[in-house]
């Protein structure tokens, strides 16, 4: 078993890469669900969807989230009845959020609906949710709001200054069935270049997840989601400086380091090897920028590399 840290479309892009290099029944993604949030009475979770659609091959090919050749009848029906359409559901993405959202009435767990979604679209993976408890990411900024990760990103763009993150709920979940077993028995944990604060962070923050992390026999290997300086998408370049973390490879790589052994950096932060290997990891630089699915792919056969080499 191969087990994966995930966010949304950056894990998204390496899961597909890893998916070319191990069987897809050998992985176990553990999913971010802080984006997570009701509209319309309706559950909707951005990262396991996100990550769903990619790898069904089905995701709409510019935004990179919601469904390939989309309609949008029901979100224009409801801007009839005055509703602000700040956050957009398609029709076709809505059917997963009205299954997901009946089954949850029927009292079945996230993770179980999860199973039944990932089944759905053909998916051998296992996607897990972090937590089956309902926890979602606030966001504080520096004008004293305090917002859904969603309201921060999508109806504010991303503009406000953030002084702070929190994972609310986190004190009373547990992590979902299977997650920590998932990273004891693995034969490597891999954290993918999604954000260290709202994705991996708040994964890292339900109770459980980060001792598992620290106490695993196995090895752990991320890669960088920071490339010279700055993210590849998204907005980790703006939320390192809330947590006091330099927006750099090395600067990841130190937060991590309490329970990293491998970091796979981009080939322009080459220089930045020794810095990490300073850090007591080990360190392997390549190509990151997985635009097509060979580098995805080698980026998956590099850490895989990595993580052998420290057994
Ligand atoms: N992102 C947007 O920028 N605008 C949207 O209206 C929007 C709707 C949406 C609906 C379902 C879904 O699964 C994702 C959606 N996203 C939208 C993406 C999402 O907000 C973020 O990119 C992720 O949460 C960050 O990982």
């Amino acid at each position: 078993m191969y087990t994966v840290l995930a966010g949304g479309v950056g894990a998204a892009r390496f899961l597909r890469g890893l998916l070319e290099v191990v069987p897809a029944r050998e992985v176990v993604a553990i999913v971010n669900v802080g984006d997570d949030l009701t509209r319309f009475g309706l559950r909707i979770c951005p990262d396991l969807d996100s990550i769903t659609y990619w790898l069904a091959g089905v995701v709409h090919p510019e935004q990179q989230w919601g469904r390939a050749e989309e309609s949008h009848v029901v979100a224009s029906e409801l801007e009839r009845f005055g509703h602000e359409p700040w956050f957009t559901l398609g029709d076709r993405d809505l059917a997963t959020h009205l299954h997901r959202t009946s089954r949850m009435g029927e009292g079945a767990p996230l993770s179980t609906v999860t199973g039944e979604v990932t089944d759905a679209f053909g998916l051998d993976l296992r996607l897990l949710p972090a937590t089956d408890d309902a926890v979602e990411t606030r966001i504080t900024t520096s004008d004293g709001r305090d917002l859904h990760f969603q309201e921060y990103w999508v109806r504010e763009r991303g503009r406000p200054e953030v002084t702070s993150v929190q994972l609310a709920g986190a004190g009373s979940a547990r992590p979902a069935p299977g997650v920590v077993e998932a990273l004891i028995d693995a034969e490597a944990v891999l954290v993918a270049p999604s954000n260290p604060v709202v994705s991996i962070g708040t994964i890292l923050e339900v109770p459980g997840i980060r001792a598992a992390l620290h106490t695993t026999p196995v090895p752990v290997v991320g890669v960088s989601p920071i490339v010279g300086g700055t993210v590849v998408r998204g907005m980790a370049h703006r939320l390192l400086p809330a947590i006091d973390t330099e927006v750099s490879a090395r600067g990841v790589a130190e937060h991590y380091r309490e329970w990293l052994d491998g970091w796979v950096i981009d080939n322009v932060d080459a220089a930045q090897h020794a810095d990490v290997e300073a850090l007591g990891l080990s360190c392997a630089v390549t190509d990151t920028m997985m635009d097509d699915v060979e580098v995805a792919a080698e980026l998956a056969r590099t850490c895989l590399y990595l993580a052998r080499s420290m057994r």
